[in-house]
């Protein structure tokens, strides 16, 4: 059986990442698109020329022409720019709108069966865009922010009880921004909800809001530090993880901006929710019971959403 096909839209820190990783999971063989001449065919050499050390297979190659990711299965979307100090996500709609709608035709045109993953900020309003434009079904087209943003909160909550991570389990719904939803009740150690650990002695409230709230400004605290530009390592670990379930038909519980229609109220909406990744693509939504103060939080960050997706409606008349 011939290898899957993952093509990469977008060969910059995240791009290159995500082709690194996909080459040590020998999850398939690569393309790296960009529009900037040299650097995916670098990314690609290079990456190809670490193969016989690392010891996997997989071809890499770089290209300008959609042609390229013909038949591709996966495609992970990085295109377009990402913020500087000071910036907020929402800062980047109009150039990133316009990024989509070119990517949205190319997959359209080269690999309309493809799984589609979006990472482009700001992540919900482009990956509802990027579905607009590429006319892909629904199931098929989604977004990245959700494992990005729980493997943060898990992270920080491992360090703070000094144990594995791998132990450490974390829900964050809604939108990827200000008003994302960390969801402290369904987030447990070893099965046991935060709010239990609290009464336990193991942390403090206080520290526990902290923590949600460090975990808000995860990206933030990177830009803060980079200085040159957003996340990649923790962003393209999360996304490969996405796509791995899709190509194993793992069918994993993970979040993701998916398109919501029915559940949580929404009618034909993306925003951040808990998925089941297979074969299928996004195979189910999970609908689970909120309490007044989180629907109230998740509520607030769908508003959010919905005021970029009107945005970019008023940018692109052919948007509806
Ligand atoms: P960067 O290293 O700048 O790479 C972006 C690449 O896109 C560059 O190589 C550009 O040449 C290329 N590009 C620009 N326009 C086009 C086009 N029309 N077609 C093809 N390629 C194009 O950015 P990055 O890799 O650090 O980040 C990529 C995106 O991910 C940004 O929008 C970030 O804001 C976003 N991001 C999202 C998350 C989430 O959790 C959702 C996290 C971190 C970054």
């Amino acid at each position: 059986m011939a290898r899957p096909k993952i093509a990469l839209i977008g060969a910059g820190q995240i791009g290159g990442t995500l082709a690194h990783l996909a080459a040590l999971k020998e999850l398939g063989d690569v393309v790296l698109f960009d529009i900037a001449e040299g650097i995916p065919e670098g990314k690609a050499l290079d990456i190809a020329e670490s193969g016989p050390s690392a010891k996997f297979d997989a071809t890499m190659s770089g290209t300008q022409d959609y042609a390229d990711i013909a038949g591709a299965d996966v495609c992970i979307v990085t295109a377009g720019v990402a913020r500087k100090p000071g910036m907020s996500r929402d800062d980047l709609l109009g150039i990133n709108l316009k990024v989509m709608k070119s990517v949205g035709e190319g997959i359209a045109a080269h690999a309309p069966d493809a799984f589609v993953i979006c990472i482009t900020n700001p992540l919900d309003a482009m990956v509802w865009a990027l579905r607009e434009f590429s006319g892909l079904p629904h199931e098929k087209v989604c977004g990245m922010a959700g494992v990005l943003d729980s493997a943060r909160f898990r992270h920080f909550l491992a360090s703070e009880f000094n144990v594995s991570m791998k132990d450490v389990t974390a829900f964050v719904l809604g939108g990827h921004g200000d008003t994302m939803v960390p969801l402290v009740r369904y987030s447990t150690v070893a099965g046991i909800p935060l709010p239990d650990l609290v009464k336990m002695g193991w942390t403090t409230q206080e520290k526990l809001d902290a923590i949600v709230q460090r975990t808000r400004d995860g990206g933030a605290e990177i830009v803060g530090l980079l200085k040159t530009g957003s996340a990649f390592y923790a962003p393209a670990t999360s996304a490969i993880e996405m796509a791995e379930s899709y190509l194993k038909d793992q069918k994993r519980v993970l979040p993701c901006a998916a398109y919501v229609d029915g559940a949580y109220g929404l009618n034909g909406f993306y925003v951040g929710v808990p998925t089941v990744i297979g074969a299928g693509g996004i195979e189910r939504v999970v609908e689970i019971s909120m309490n007044k103060d989180e629907q109230a939080m998740f509520d607030n960050s769908v508003n959010a959403v919905k005021g970029l997706v009107e945005a970019c409606k008023g940018i692109d008349d052919s948007l509806t």
